[in-house]
Order: C-alpha cells, then sequence, then structure tokens
C-alpha cells in the first residue's frame, strides 16, 4: 500500500522536464536572452546587460510553465567552445540558435556554425528555434533577409519543427513567443525525445 500511495504521489508531484540548448556564435546575445527568459517568466530582474560578459562554461535557468519545467543550457559560443555543444545533443530536446542580425560580416561563419549543428545525427527530431537577434537596432538584417539566408540550409532538417523568429534579446520583444513555440514543439515531439521527470 505505502509503495502504491507513494508511486500515487510522486505521480501527482513530479513535473515533466525538458532540456533546450541555446547554441550560436559569440556575442549573439545567448545569455541576454537566458536572463531575459528568466525575468519574464519567473518575474525577477535578470542580470542587467552590463554584467553579463563572455560565457566561459555554460549557464542554466530553469522556468515552470504549468506542470512542465524548460530547462535552458546557454553555453558559450567562442569557437573553442564550440566542440562542448555536441555533449548536449543527444540529451537535448529543442535547440535555439541565436544569431546576431547585425552582424553581416559574419554571416558565413554563421552558416557553417548552423548546418554543423543541425546536420549532427544525434539531434535528429528535435524541434530548431532560430532567432535574429538584436532587431531593436534599425539596421539589423530583417526576417526575409534572414530567411533568405538560412531557409537552404534548413531544408536539411527533413522533418524536423523549425521556425525562424526575430526578437529583441535586450528589450525582450518577441521573446515569450519564441518559449511559447518551444513548450508547444516539446510537448509535440514527445513521442522522439520523451521528458525526464523532476520532483
Ligand atoms: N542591441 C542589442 N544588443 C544585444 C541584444 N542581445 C544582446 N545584446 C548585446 O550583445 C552583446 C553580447 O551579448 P551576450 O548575451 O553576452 O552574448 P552571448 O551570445 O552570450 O556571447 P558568448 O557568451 O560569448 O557566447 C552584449 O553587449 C549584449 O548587451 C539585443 O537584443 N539588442
Ligand atoms: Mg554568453
Amino acid at each position: 500500500m505505502y509503495t502504491l500511495f507513494t508511486g500515487l504521489y510522486k505521480q501527482w508531484t513530479q513535473k515533466e522536464e525538458f532540456y533546450v540548448i541555446i547554441l550560436g556564435l559569440d556575442n549573439a546575445g545567448k545569455t541576454t536572452l537566458l536572463e531575459k527568459i528568466k525575468s519574464i517568466f519567473l518575474g525577477v530582474p535578470g542580470l542587467p546587460p552590463e554584467k553579463i560578459g563572455p560565457t566561459v562554461g555554460l549557464n542554466m535557468g530553469k522556468v515552470d510553465i504549468a506542470s512542465t519545467r524548460l530547462t535552458f543550457w546557454d553555453l558559450g559560443g567562442q569557437r573553442e567552445l564550440h566542440s562542448i555543444w555536441s555533449k548536449y545533443y543527444s540529451e537535448c530536446h529543442a535547440i535555439v540558435f541565436v544569431v546576431d542580425a547585425c552582424d553581416r560580416e559574419r554571416l558565413e561563419e554563421v552558416k557553417t556554425s548552423f548546418e554543423s549543428v543541425i546536420t549532427n545525427d544525434e539531434v535528429e527530431g528535435v524541434p530548431v528555434l532560430m532567432l535574429a537577434n538584436k532587431q531593436d537596432v534599425p539596421s539589423a538584417m530583417r526576417m526575409h533577409e534572414i530567411k533568405e539566408v538560412f531557409n537552404p540550409i534548413a531544408v536539411q532538417l527533413g522533418a524536423k519543427d523549425s521556425k525562424v523568429l526575430g526578437v529583441s534579446a535586450l528589450k525582450g520583444d518577441g521573446v515569450k513567443d519564441a518559449v511559447d513555440w518551444l513548450f508547444v514543439r516539446l510537448q509535440r515531439n514527445k513521442v522522439n525525445r520523451p521528458p525526464v521527470f523532476t520532483a
């Protein structure tokens, strides 16, 4: 009896947890995004932008939506840290790839990096959300420009759920929509990548 009740209690109190990795080149705005997600969904002020430095290891943030927990892993984007990204592929449930839409000079580098992520066998079937960040800057590439560049690559995603959204991680514009998109796709993709359960 004890076991039965314990089991039921656990079932009622446990949350489904999904892991979301945030990737992209250095300076794309990944940590700023994570801080904004935390401030929107946890209702507490995130780290002020001037206190955010380049990420050397990783940052983590947990957000609960209803009975679901989204755990975000923000990984460092400097070139020498890219080899670490793949260690998270087999366990992740979704990928957010952040692009600095103001940085036209590094577009080729971004394309190569994005392509190597999405064509890795270990991310097979994982939803991919590309965020064209820094849309608050007037000179930033707009959505049609970004899509023109990345849609030919995204074709390789095959059956994977994917989307390109414009955001400003700094101001918060589009950030809630981005997390909402992820939430729906994570639920929809449970058969391919089941959640883990957490107390
Ligand atoms: N104007 C503008 N600046 C932004 C935005 N998001 C980030 N930044 C700025 O871009 C710079 C880099 O932001 P980070 O969040 O540290 O970038 P990162 O991708 O985490 O960089 P690494 O940790 O090195 O991989 C900082 O100066 C941010 O204030 C945005 O939406 N708009
Ligand atoms: Mg960072």
